[in-house]
């Protein structure tokens, strides 16, 4: 694998779960794989899991890593050609991005929507100048509209949590007060799409999500429905496709609480994190027996170790 941005990178989804559940079971047998070999984690934008479980698979295997949080420690970074660069930026991406090449063997990078173009979001702009300038192998770690290794992560939590062979899956939209990006609703549909579950992903009216990323998936804006006889559900928030970045007042309603629990089928409880509590999804539930929240979190290692794994094989 030389690219992971999406599902369509991954030519045996299958085989790339039961690697991570492997890895899982004996994280230190691949250490010589990364021997003086070395990854560089690029954040423009914040992060906790990503940035600690990447770094901690990559040192399973026994990599170096390096972290830039380029948004506050790098040159303000320019990403337009053509231009005469006599304002605020510093350093054109074209330079930045070879230049980390130079240094590192595989390169992660986190980029997340501006939110106000949706042809400049949905063309990947930032990840794919990253892609044509660095010259090496790369990962996203969350790009526009797409977090692969989350989805990953997600994919590996269903399938070792599973107590029948197709589940169902429930993507529920979350209230939140500010516009969040639909890169994680994206790329867990995209994902959810083609595994072996029953996936059903409900929203209030007006935050249909990009049909690219949904085909297959039954879709509904009645939750009580969608929520019955669930297996696994899946919590989040994500702001408008059309019109674009937008969010519309009310449905605070479509929080998750106990009381809707009761016509699943005892369902497991998910969320990517960060999570906003008694906003997105209620205390009751997140310090109750259902969350696997931190569980699908500590996930995130085996996820990004299998990733890796593959990528130093392809050296
Ligand atoms: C990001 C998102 O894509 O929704 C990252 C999730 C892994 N989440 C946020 O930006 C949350 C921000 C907030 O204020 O709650």
């Amino acid at each position: 694998m030389k690219l992971f941005s999406s599902v369509h990178d991954v030519t045996n989804i299958k085989a790339l779960v039961a690697e991570a559940l492997q890895l899982k079971q004996n994280p230190y047998a691949h250490q010589h794989l990364g021997n003086n070999k070395t990854l560089g984690l690029v954040f423009l934008n914040p992060s906790l899991r990503t940035r600690m479980s990447t770094q901690k698979a990559a040192t399973n295997l026994g990599m170096n890593v390096m972290v830039l949080n380029i948004d506050k420690e790098g040159w303000a970074l320019e990403l337009r050609d053509g231009v005469v660069m006599d304002g605020d930026t510093v350093e054109h991406i074209r330079e930045a991005a070879a230049v980390m090449g130079q240094y590192v063997d595989i390169i992660g990078v986190r980029s997340f929507p501006g939110l106000k173009n949706r042809d400049e979001d949905y063309n990947e702009v930032i990840f794919n100048k990253f892609i044509e300038y660095c010259g090496v192998p790369l990962i996203s770690l969350e790009s526009a509209t797409r977090h692969p290794l989350q989805s990953l992560a997600d994919l590996v939590t269903i399938e070792e949590l599973k107590t029948k062979p197709r589940p169902k899956v429930v993507l529920t939209w979350a209230p939140h007060i500010k516009p969040l990006p639909q890169a994680v609703p994206n790329s867990f549909a995209e994902w959810m799409c083609r595994a072996d579950v029953d996936f059903t992903i409900t929203h209030p009216a007006g935050y249909e999500l990009c049909a690219d990323f949904t085909k297959g998936a039954t879709i509904t804006t009645n939750q009580e429905e969608a929520l019955a006889d669930a297996d696994f559900i899946y919590v989040k928030n994500w702001s408008a496709y059309e019109p674009y970045g937008k969010v519309f007042p009310g449905n605070e309603d479509w929080m998750l609480t106990n009381q809707k629990l009761k016509n699943t089928n005892n369902a497991k409880v998910m969320h990517c994190l960060p999570v906003r509590r008694n906003l997105e999804l209620s205390a009751e539930i997140l310090d109750g027996p259902n969350s696997i929240v931190v569980h699908e979190a500590g996930n995130r290692v085996w996820a990004a170790q299998a990733v890796l794994k593959q990528m130093l094989e392809n050296l």
